[in-house]
């Protein structure tokens, strides 16, 4: 059991500005659909809602030029600027502010908002890198560019904090990676962020990988942010996201992998701040998808049974 109980507050991100598939926007409502206050309560988890941010709608945005190197970064930057400050707030009052994305542009702010308390690493959990910046994206959008710019290692025009590091590269980690873009991947070989793909994971087992993770992302820093990307886990297991890549952790790994990190925050209190995004219910079966972030979120925060 944890010496402290830790009380949740969770922060509807309904972002969709980053991504190419409409739906996103849905995954906070889905989210709470699939009950992740009762999963989180059954885990011994206090759990407050501070519902959902405001977000401005696609068709009130400016058609971006379709030679836009970061569609939508304006809009973005805004409702990331005020996700920060919520996250700060939670963080503030003591609580584990968990944003419901959203699309992955989402972790601009939670990260952001974590790192005005402390100095902290982040797991990203994630089939792709999310390492490209404006002028490596083959797709501009941004929620292929998050750990670039909260590395600092993005030069990302207009976007003045991106200039230097919100986290260490070398306290950032990247798990279960299986699609890089080119640019992409030797951007990162270049930078100190780790990346452990699930080649690793099939060698070494999730369990090793994801300590090694965490020694690197907790090392001489205070605390942790956990990215946990949906499209990590296996398109079997999460059906509803909008860049499914096979090949993906399965749903124990993925579990157990989440226990690692409580397993060492028991006590310490690393964990600072939590994404779950790109859940994409219009994409998805029966709230499949939905149901698993919310289940995960009690393995990450929750008390084991045994
Ligand atoms: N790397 C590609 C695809 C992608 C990144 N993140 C997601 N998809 N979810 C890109 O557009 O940057
Ligand atoms: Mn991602
Ligand atoms: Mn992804």
């Amino acid at each position: 059991n944890r010496s402290t109980t830790r009380t949740v507050r969770l922060l509807g991100a309904p972002l969709d500005l980053g991504a190419d598939r409409r739906g996103v926007d849905i995954g906070p409502r889905a989210i709470r659909y699939a009950d992740i206050a009762g999963e989180l309560e059954t885990a011994g988890v206090d759990c407050t809602d501070f519902g959902d941010l405001r977000v401005p709608r696609l068709e009130q945005c400016d058609v971006p030029d379709t030679a836009d190197d970061a569609k939508y970064l304006d809009e973005i930057a805004d409702v990331t600027d005020e996700l920060a400050d919520e996250v700060a707030d939670a963080i503030a009052d003591g609580d584990v502010p968990i944003a419901l994305g959203g699309d992955h542009a989402t972790a601009m702010g939670t990260v952001r908002g974590a790192a005005r308390a402390a100095n902290i690493g982040v797991l990203w959990f994630d089939a792709h890198g999310d390492y490209n910046t404006p002028d490596t994206s083959p797709s501009g959008n941004v929620h292929g560019m998050p750990l670039a710019a909260v590395t600092g290692d993005g030069a990302f025009d207009g976007l003045d904090w991106t200039a230097t590091p919100t986290v260490e590269p070398s306290n950032a980690v990247v798990v279960g990676a299986r699609r890089l873009d080119d640019a992409e991947r030797v951007a990162l070989e270049e930078s100190d962020v780790t990346v452990f793909t699930m080649h690793d994971i099939d060698e070494r087992g999730i369990t090793a990988v994801v300590e090694d993770a965490l020694d690197i992302a907790t090392d001489g820093v205070d605390g942790v942010h956990v990215s946990l990307d949906l499209d990590w886990l296996d398109p079997t297991v999460a059906p509803g996201v909008g860049t499914p890549v096979r090949g993906g952790v399965e749903y124990r790994e993925a579990h157990a992998a989440l226990e690692c990190v409580a397993d060492r925050d028991r006590g310490a209190e690393l964990l600072r701040s939590v994404d779950i995004v790109e859940v994409n219910p219009i994409l998805d079966r029966d709230n499949r998808t939905a149901e698993v972030a919310a289940e995960l979120a009690a393995s990450l925060l929750g008390k084991r049974i045994a």
